[in-house]
C-alpha cells in the first residue's frame, strides 16, 4: 500500500523487511537498531579531538566500544568541524589505515566503516579490513563513486548543504524534506550508475550539515518519510550543536539529550545510530526496544495499521481509532510510542 505524503512523494507503508547490508560474504542484518561507535583518529574532532590520535589508544577505545555493544566501529581521520583545516590523502591514509587493519585483525567479526570523502582512502582503507564507507559527501568528490563501486563495500550517503568550512553560516531551504529527497534521488541514481548495489546504499539526512537549530529537529521529526527509499537510514547527532543548542550545554555535557534525541530517530526510522558513548545507547536503545515489542504495543500498531488502511481503502469511518486506543486505557505513553511509530515496519 502507498499513501501520498505532504511532500509530493509516496511512503510506502509496511513490509516488515529486514534490511541487510552485505560485504564480502558477510552480513549486517539490520533486525535491530544498531549502534555505530565513532573512533576519530584525527588531532582536531569537535568533540574528542586528539584523544584517540594514536594507534594503540584508538585500539583501546575501539575495545571499549566492542564490549559496550558497538556493532560498527566508524573510523574517521579528517575532522568535519566547521572550520576544521582540509588534511592531505597521505596524512588521512596514514591515520586510518593502521588503525583500521588493527582493529580488523583484533575483531575479524565486527563491521568497521571509514569516514572519508578521498578515493585514494576508500580503496586502501577497505583493502585494510573496512565494510563501509561512510562520506558525508555522499561520493561527490571526484573518482569517488568509481573507488567506492570497486570496493563492493555498503556506502553511507549523507546530505550536506555547502562544505564543512562555510555550511553553517546561513543554511536556507524552501522545502527542507523535499530537497533533502531530491538529493538522495540523485545520489543513489549516480550510485547505481557506478554500480553501487540499491541494498548496500544507507541513507543519512545529515544532522548538523548545512542546517540550522530548527531543520535539525524538523528532519528527526520527519524522519519517517525518508523510509519512502525503502534504504537503512542512519542517524548521527552525537554531542552536536543541535543537542547544545537546547540543553545550554558545552560538547563534553551532552549526552542525556543525545540519547534522548537517538531514541527518537529510531522510533522514526532509524536503523544506525552513530555515537561517542556506546554504553549509554546500548542500554538506552534495548529498553526501548523492549518497551515496542512488547504484545500490547504490538497490537495497537496492529489496529493503528488497520485503520491507516481502511482510510486509504475510502472507508474513512469503518475504523475509529480512538475508540480502538481508548480499549488500552492507561497506555497513555504507549499511545504517543505509536504515533511517533508511523510509518515504522520493524513489527
Ligand atoms: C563523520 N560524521 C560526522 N557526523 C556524521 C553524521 O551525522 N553522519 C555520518 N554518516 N557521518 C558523520
Amino acid at each position: 500500500m502507498a499513501l501520498t505524503a505532504a511532500h509530493g512523494f509516496k511512503l510506502v507503508h509496511n513490509t516488515p523487511k529486514v534490511r541487510k547490508l552485505t560485504h564480502g560474504g558477510n552480513e549486517l542484518v539490520l533486525d535491530h537498531p544498531v549502534i555505530m561507535g565513532i573512533l576519530n583518529v584525527t588531532p582536531d574532532s569537535f568533540s574528542d579531538g586528539g584523544r584517540f590520535f594514536n594507534k594503540d589508544d584508538a585500539l583501546r577505545h575501539a575495545d571499549e566500544m566492542v564490549a559496550a555493544g558497538a556493532e560498527i566501529i566508524d573510523i574517521g581521520g579528517e575532522s568535519t568541524r566547521p572550520g576544521a583545516a582540509p588534511v592531505s590523502e597521505e596524512d588521512e591514509t596514514a591515520r586510518v589505515v593502521p588503525v583500521v587493519a588493527a582493529v580488523r585483525e583484533k575483531y575479524p567479526d565486527i563491521w568497521i566503516s571509514c569516514d572519508t570523502s578521498t578515493p585514494g582512502v576508500m580503496r586502501k582503507a577497505c583493502a585494510a579490513g573496512c565494510d563501509i564507507i561512510n562520506d558525508i559527501r555522499a561520493l561527490r568528490r571526484e573518482g569517488a563513486l568509481e573507488a567506492a563501486a570497486e570496493t563492493g563495500a555498503p556506502v553511507c550517503i549523507m546530505h550536506m548543504q555547502g562544505e564543512p568550512g562555510h555550511m553553517q553560516d546561513n543554511p536556507v531551504y524552501q522545502d527542507l524534506i523535499g530537497e533533502v529527497s531530491e538529493f538522495f534521488y540523485e545520489r543513489i541514481d549516480a550510485c547505481l550508475n557506478a554500480g553501487i548495489k540499491r541494498d548496500n546504499i544507507i541513507l543519512d539526512p545529515g544532522f548538523g550539515f548545512g542546517k540550522t537549530l530548527d531543520q535539525n529537529y524538523k528532519l528527526l521529526g520527519e524522519l519517517e518519510k525518508f523510509r519512502s527509499f525503502d534504504l537503512p537510514i542512519l542517524a548521527g547527532m552525537s554531542r552536536k550543536s543541535m543537542i547544545g543548542g537546547v540543553t545550554g550545554t558545552g560538547t563534553g555535557d551532552r549526552l542525556e539529550g543525545t540519547v534522548a534525541a537517538h531514541l527518537f530517530s529510531i522510533l522514526k526510522g532509524a536503523d544506525i545510530i552513530r555515537v561517542h558513548d556506546v554504553k549509554a545507547h546500548k542500554d538506552a536503545v534495548d529498553v526501548e526496544h523492549k518497551i515496542i515489542s512488547v504484545d500490547t504495543v504490538k497490537d495497537i500498531v496492529v489496529a493503528l495499521h488497520a485503520h491507516l488502511a481502511f482510510h486509504a481503502m475510502g472507508f474513512a469511518h469503518a475504523s475509529n481509532l480512538e475508540n480502538i486506543l481508548a480499549s488500552y486505557h492507561g497506555l497513555a505513553v504507549i499511545v504517543l510510542i505509536v504515533h511517533s511509530l508511523d510509518m515504522r515496519a520493524q513489527f
